[in-house]
Parts: structure tokens; C-alpha cells; sequence
């Protein structure tokens, strides 16, 4: 598992599209809003050139990418929290993502209804985010009920706790996103245990015309700026763009994004995007026939990054053999590299580097 992110936004704004776009499952995109009722879940392989790098040298019997998981739920409205539009059930279809993109509507398009008939990407992005802080704040409150239901019989972790809660409660009510908690709170268990959704780190994805694939335009600016000001990272992304190179078969897909000027497809700036957010990084095993690629979070010690594996392989843990990626560019071989001198033998507290190629001893 790489990880996993939830798609977030108003109705029509180009989720679906750009989830289809995404992961090409055929789900449903069309010019009405609230097309999603079910979420969608696609899986999909992350894109990796040094996966394929290592492919080509090593010619292994197969090869496992990292997979990421996409979720695209219903859009929200203004009052969603109050049961306008859809509501905000669907929400707990993202409570266990690690991170959310929001999806903003930044072009013009008479036959797209906008659900405020006006198209303002800031504006959107306010009514989502106190959406989302709504949510949280209805989590918040039925903690502080049960809490305060304990507390009354003498729970004393139960009034520590009520004491936190309402400090990010406050937070919350004056309109600020939990991600902006000071990390005390922010790492405290009562906090952890709500799965806030405005503590997950967030992606601000432009969905921009297919005539604004630099995101020049006014309400692509608005977008930026609005994002820049609370300190997101945007991906830019046109969403019928990338639904038709879906539909083009794979020398295509490069030619029209060669002739569009297009130069690192969606699906992989996105993800690249998410990695950076969230700090991931990955490393490779080649066991058998199989070479692997692996996500980690960076600064992950060799130890616990043999327990992604295998629990075994955490708990009987000896060393790792490590490659590191540019000393395999280097020498093109694995063989080569150990010849030369380059193969580090590496404890359980070596930190595992972006592109480390591991080979784990351990006995059980
Ligand atoms: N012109 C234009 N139309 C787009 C673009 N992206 C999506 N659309 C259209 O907008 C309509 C709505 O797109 P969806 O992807 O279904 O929107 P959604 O955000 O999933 O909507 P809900 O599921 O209702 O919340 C569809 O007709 C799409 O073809 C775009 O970049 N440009
Ligand atoms: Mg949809």
C-alpha cells in the first residue's frame, strides 16, 4: 500500500473525471450535479522510472509497483453539515485516507451547472473547508458527550481529555483547519482517535479548461493565490484533457501530450505531489524472481522498514544489504556494485534512503 487519498469538492466540479482519469475505471462523470452517490475506490500503480530502470537491468520474473488508492465520494454544498445536497455522510468514506485532494473548479463551461451558478474558486474552497470543519466539529462533540459522561462519574483521563477537546474545539469554531494545530494537540490521542478530516494533509488539484493548461487565467489565479495564502500545494490538472488521452491507446496518449506541450502525465504529478506532502519516499527488494517497490515515510529505520514486508522479518531482524540507487546507476549491476566496494552492510537504525535498494537478513 502506498497511500491512500480521497477526493474531495463541490458537485461538478471534475472529480469523477479526473478519478476516472486516474485510475481509467469507467465510473460515471456526468453534466448533472451529484452524479457520485457511492464512492468510488480505484487502486492504481504508482508510476516509477526507477522501478522500470531496475526492470530493465535486472529483468526479474515479474514486477510490483507501490499501488495508491483513490476514493471519490459525492460532492458537498454549503450546509452539507445540515443535510443540504447530499448531506455530509459521505465523508466517512474518507476518514481513514492520508490525504485529501480538493478538486476546484477553474473553467468556464455553459453546459457544467455550478451549484452557486457562479464560478469562484476561492469562494468554493471556503464553503469546502468549513464543510470539512463542520464535519470535524460534529466529531468533536460527540467525543466531548461521551467524555463528559465519564467525566461526571470521575474519569479523570476522561476530564483530561474533555480539556483538549475543547481547545480544538475552539480552534475549529473560530474557522481554522485542525492541520494548523499546534503539534501537541495535534499529536495528542484524543486527537489522533478522531481522524479529523482537516488534519489530513491536503492537495489543492485546479481543475483548469483545456484552453488554460498553464493555469493563466484569472480563475486559475484566484485558485493559486487563494491556496499559496494557506500555504497548500496545488497540482494542475484539466480534467477533459485527461479524460480523452484515457480513451487513446498508449503511443497516443504521448504523442497528444507531446503536441498539448504536457510534459509529466496527471496521474503521476499528483501522486509525486502527495509523495512530497507526505513525506514519503520508496526502496526496492528483489527476492526471488520479484522486484518490488516499497513506500515508506522518510527517516524510517531499516528495522521497521523490514516490517512493511513481514512482521518476521521486523521481528528476526540481523542487518540490511544496501545499494544505494545511484551507486546501481553507476555500476548498472548489483554485482558490479558489490564488486566495487559498494554494498553497505547496515543495522536496524540505518535510515532507509529514497530509492535504497535493501536486501534484509533476519531469522525466525
Ligand atoms: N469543460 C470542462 N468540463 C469538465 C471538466 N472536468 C469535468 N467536466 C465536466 O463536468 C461535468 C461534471 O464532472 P464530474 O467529474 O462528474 O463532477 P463531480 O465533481 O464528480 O460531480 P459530483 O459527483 O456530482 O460531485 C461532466 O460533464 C464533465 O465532463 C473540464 O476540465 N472542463
Ligand atoms: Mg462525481
Amino acid at each position: 500500500m502506498g497511500f491512500s487519498c480521497g477526493i474531495i469538492g463541490l458537485p461538478n466540479v471534475g472529480k469523477s473525471t479526473i478519478f476516472n482519469a486516474l485510475t481509467a475505471i469507467g465510473v460515471p462523470a456526468e453534466a448533472f450535479p451529484f452524479c457520485t452517490i457511492e464512492p468510488n475506490i480505484g487502486k492504481v500503480a504508482v508510476p516509477d522510472e526507477r522501478l522500470s530502470a531496475l526492470a530493465d537491468r535486472i529483468k526479474p520474473g515479474k514486477v510490483t509497483p507501490t499501488v495508491m488508492e483513490f476514493v471519490d465520494i459525492a460532492g458537498l454544498v454549503k450546509g452539507a453539515s445540515k443535510g443540504e445536497g447530499l448531506g455530509n455522510q459521505f465523508l466517512g468514506h474518507i476518514r481513514n485516507v492520508t490525504a485529501v485532494a480538493m478538486v476546484v473548479r477553474c473553467f468556464h463551461d455553459p453546459d457544467v451547472a455550478h451549484v452557486s451558478d457562479t464560478i469562484d474558486p476561492a469562494g468554493d474552497m471556503d464553503v469546502v473547508t468549513l464543510e470539512l470543519i463542520l464535519a470535524d466539529l460534529q466529531s468533536v462533540d460527540r467525543k466531548m458527550d461521551k467524555q463528559s459522561r465519564l467525566a461526571k462519574v470521575g474519569d479523570r483521563d476522561a476530564r483530561q481529555s474533555l480539556e483538549i477537546l475543547k481547545e480544538v474545539k475552539s480552534h475549529l469554531e473560530a474557522g481554522h483547519p485542525a492541520r494548523n494545530l499546534n503539534r501537541e494537540l495535534m499529536n495528542s490521542k484524543d486527537v489522533r482517535e478522531l481522524f479529523l478530516l482537516t488534519a489530513k494533509p491536503l492537495l489543492v488539484v485546479l481543475n483548469v479548461s483545456e484552453t488554460d493548461l498553464d493555469a493563466d487565467s484569472d480563475l486559475a489565479a484566484a485558485a493559486r493565490l487563494k491556496a499559496e495564502s494557506e500555504q497548500l500545494e496545488t497540482v494542475i490538472i484539466s480534467g477533459k484533457i485527461e479524460a480523452e488521452i484515457m480513451r487513446l491507446d498508449a503511443g497516443e496518449q504521448e504523442e497528444y501530450r507531446m503536441a498539448l506541450g504536457l510534459e509529466e502525465n496527471s496521474l503521476s504529478r499528483l501522486i509525486h505531489a502527495g509523495y512530497r506532502l507526505l513525506g514519503l519516499i520508496t526502496f526496492y527488494t528483489t527476492v526471488g524472481t520479484e522486484l518490488r517497490a516499497w513506500t515508506i515515510p522518510a527517516r524510517t529505520p531499516a528495522v521497521t522498514a523490514a516490517g512493511r514486508i513481514h512482521t518476521d522479518m521486523e521481528r528476526g531482524f540481523i542487518r540490511a544489504e544496501v545499494l544505494h540507487y545511484v551507486d546501481f546507476e553507476r555500476f548498472g549491476s548489483e554485482i558490479k556494485a558489490r564488486e566495487s566496494g559498494c554494498l553497505h552492510v547496515e543495522g536496524r537504525d540505518y535510515i532507509v534512503r529514497d530509492g535504497d535498494i535493501v536486501r534484509f537478513k533476519f531469522n525466525v
